[in-house]
Order: C-alpha cells, then sequence, then structure tokens
C-alpha cells in the first residue's frame, strides 16, 4: 500500500479552528508527534478569531430564526479559508489546476473509515473547517465545502476531536511513521488482514497473575503461529464484528483454511455467544 504513494510529497493539512491548541499534541507527541519531526506532514492552523474586523474579534452570533446557542460567522471563516488557500498556493503543495478539498467535520458527514484514512494519507492533504457552537453559517458551507466527515454518530461540542482523530489515523500510515513499516499493514482493517480485527498479543511475563501466554507464541514455530493468530482474528471478528466476516468473504479474502475455520467455530459455539477471544 504505502509504497503506492503517488509521490514523495508529504500531506499539509491546513485547519480552520477557534482553537488551535487543540493540535498541539498531534505535532508534538507519539507516533504522529515523530513523523512530524520527520517532516513527513505538515499542519497549519487558522484562526477565524485573527480574521475578524470588528473590536470585539466577533467570531459568532444569535441565529436568525431564534433558539438555543450561537453561530459561527461566515466572514472570518471564509476569510481564514482565503489565506489557507493563498499560503497552499505559495507553498504549491497541491497539483496545479486541482482544487484543494476543504472538509467539514460535522455529525451529518460521510463516515470515515480506515479506507478514508489510508486515502487521506495517499493525498496531498485538504483543508479542515472545524465548527463550534450549534454550527457554521450555512451559507459559508454552500459556497466552499466540498466535503463533510464524520466520526461516528454522536454529537461534540467542536469539530476538533474528530479532526485530531482521523489525522491521527491518516498520518500513522504515511510511510515511515512508523518504526516498523510492517506494523500499520497488521492492523485492524488492514487489506493484510482482509479487513478483519487483529488477534490479540502478548508480552514478558510468561506468567502474569497465575496467567500464562497461549503456548504457540512461545513455541518458535512461525507457521503455526501465523496460523494461531490468523485464527484469533477470525474468531474474534466472527464473535464481535460478524459483517466484517461477510465483507471479506464477499472480497475475496477468505481462504479455504479460513473457510474451514470458521466452520469448525460455527458448529462449536454459535454466533451471538458472547465469549471473548479467549
Ligand atoms: C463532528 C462535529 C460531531 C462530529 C461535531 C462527528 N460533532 N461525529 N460538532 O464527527 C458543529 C458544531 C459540529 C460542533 C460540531
Amino acid at each position: 500500500m504505502s509504497e503506492q504513494r503517488p509521490s514523495a510529497r508529504r500531506p499539509r493539512f491546513d485547519v480552520i479552528t477557534l482553537f488551535p491548541e487543540f493540535f498541539g499534541p498531534l505535532t508534538g507527541s507519539g507516533v504522529s508527534g515523530r513523523a512530524h519531526a520527520r517532516g513527513l506532514w505538515h499542519l497549519q492552523a487558522w484562526n477565524p478569531r485573527d480574521f475578524t474586523r470588528d473590536t470585539h474579534r466577533t467570531v459568532d452570533d444569535r441565529p436568525y430564526g431564534g433558539g438555543p446557542g450561537m453561530v459561527m460567522l461566515a466572514q472570518p471563516l471564509e476569510a481564514a479559508l482565503q489565506e489557507a488557500r493563498a499560503s497552499r498556493n505559495e507553498a504549491a503543495a497541491d497539483a496545479p489546476g486541482r482544487r484543494v478539498p476543504v472538509i467539514l467535520l460535522s455529525p451529518a458527514g460521510q463516515r470515515y473509515e480506515q479506507p478514508q484514512a489510508q486515502a487521506l494519507a495517499d493525498s496531498s492533504g485538504a483543508i479542515f473547517v472545524c465548527g463550534r457552537y450549534e454550527g457554521i453559517d450555512q451559507r459559508f458551507i454552500d459556497r466552499h465545502v466540498s466535503d463533510e466527515w464524520s466520526l461516528g454518530d454522536f454529537v461534540l461540542s467542536g469539530g476538533e476531536p474528530a479532526l485530531l482523530a482521523m489525522l491521527d489515523a491518516a498520518v500513522r500510515l504515511l510511510p515511515g511513521a512508523l518504526n516498523h513499516g510492517e506494523s500499520a499493514r497488521q492492523d485492524s482493517f488492514d487489506a493484510a488482514l482482509s479487513g478483519l480485527l487483529d488477534c490479540p498479543h502478548y508480552s514478558r511475563p510468561e506468567q502474569w497473575l497465575g496467567e500464562s501466554v497461549p503456548e504457540v507464541l512461545l513455541s518458535g514455530h512461525h507457521q503455526r503461529i501465523q496460523a494461531w493468530r490468523r485464527q484469533q482474528s477470525l474468531r474474534l471478528t466472527a464473535l464481535r464484528r460478524p459483517e466484517l466476516i461477510a465483507a471479506a468473504r464477499a472480497a475475496g479474502r477468505l481462504s479455504r483454511a479460513d473457510e474451514i475455520y470458521l466452520a469448525a467455530l460455527g458448529s462449536e459455539s454459535g454466533p451471538g455467544h458472547g465469549d471473548g477471544p479467549n
């Protein structure tokens, strides 16, 4: 997957947000922070408050028609967006003549899942708009937003936490972001795992509070270990997310051995047994 990246250019994420400090941990800590330090990706925040024209630096006002809460004003958002676009063009972040996506985080958006994270990692980036309060003046959305993305069916007080999670999921897929290039590819949902859930993992000590590590993992027998891990993935996925088994089957990603194991599982306990992986 990662080898298919079209060029060595790093994705650039421009974020329009009233709370740029939200993104400090993403650029500063952990896997995403290290990838940022290595220059694998870039983030630039734009605060609409810096683009207001009144002395009070107003970014929101009451909704026409009444009702609770406040609405983000279109003008500071548009001015911030123009600045972000200009800055991207100066940096030649995007292919010439191609309009960069402007993406709003919204519960009404399209669901963001692993394929979307991979596509974002493979792209030259995007401009993201994080709303606060009750939302954003619809005229700004109609004029400028090309896509709306959602992390799931829940409401946040702002788009920032959703975007943090989305960017983290994308950035860790960048070539060179993880120390062991393989470990991203063996995660839950990845094609290398046929879109199944990941298997359980164990480390030292061999005995912990009377519980031991599955014997096969200590055997040193690579093929047996691979087979066991595959079976654990199949078992966990069949138990927790049976629709992912169906999708893997439909995509032709289940081997004959997989099917034999699943058939044995089915006759042993049946679906909905509620048992854990052990
Ligand atoms: C995104 C934004 C939830 C999501 C949001 C989500 N809530 N599920 N809240 O991805 C406009 C003001 C929307 C707060 C924003």
